[in-house]
């Protein structure tokens, strides 16, 4: 049986957990937290989550993982059909990760921690997610269809969905900025996507993770 590791608290996990769910694939879930221990480096070399166990061997990253669960288990696709348009899926989540997910991270250690960030590092990642927002309104379909790729859902829904909740955190409490505003229709698409019966059992699980995991990072 597949195995993914991770824990409920990390936006990257629930990307992977949804499309699971979604797919309705067995699996056994083993709480993870990142780190150095030999023996999940030999399973995820970069120590991060998520972390799936496949039969054939162990596979990390995120978008690597969401790619392989689709080719694997192509019933209740999260993917078009058509090549240019599983390319277009690919190219929204390439910019919900690198200019939404990554530099709303920068922000993390004040966000969660307390510790101050610097004005520069603020800055910079303030220029990305405001073009990463501008990317993201030409991208989409919003809102003239209920998807962000189109009619159906696909897996760029779920990773913008799960790197919104993080950047907008961050975004809100760093810069006092609605990011979700700044792509028309996303603020109606976002809701929906929360109401979906999958969100709202990770967003419990986060939620009830949350104390513990802010403890942990506070602690570091
Ligand atoms: N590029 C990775 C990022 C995963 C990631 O950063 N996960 C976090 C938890 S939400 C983690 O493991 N952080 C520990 C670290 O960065 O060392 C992916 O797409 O899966």
């Amino acid at each position: 049986m597949l195995k993914l590791y991770g824990f409920a608290v990390s936006n990257y996990f629930n990307m992977v957990k949804h499309a699971m769910l979604y797919k309705g694939l067995q699996f056994d879930e083993v709480t993870t937290f990142p780190g150095a221990d030999p023996a999940y480096i030999n399973k995820s070399p970069m120590g991060k989550v998520p972390c799936i166990e496949t039969a054939q061997g162990c596979l990390t990253e995120t978008s690597v993982i969401l790619n392989y669960l689709e080719a694997a288990y192509p019933e209740k696709p999260l993917l078009p059909t058509d090549a240019f348009q599983r390319a277009k899926v690919n190219e929204i989540m390439k910019v919900a990760e690198l200019y939404i997910e990554l530099p709303a991270r920068r922000l993390f250690p004040e966000v969660l921690a307390g510790k101050v960030v610097s004005d520069a590092i603020k800055a910079e990642s303030r220029e990305t997610l405001s073009k990463g927002c501008k990317a993201l309104a030409a991208l989409v379909q919003l809102p003239n269809s209920p998807y962000v790729a189109g009619e159906n859902m696909t897996m760029a829904d779920i990773v913008l969905r799960y790197a919104l909740i993080t950047a907008s955190m961050s975004a809100k409490a760093i810069y006092s900025w609605d990011l979700v505003a700044e792509v028309p229709g996303m603020a109606d698409w976002n809701k929906r996507m929360a109401e979906l019966e999958i969100s709202t059992q990770l967003d419990k699980a986060s939620q009830e993770g949350m104390a513990a995991f802010l403890q942990a990072v506070k602690g570091k």
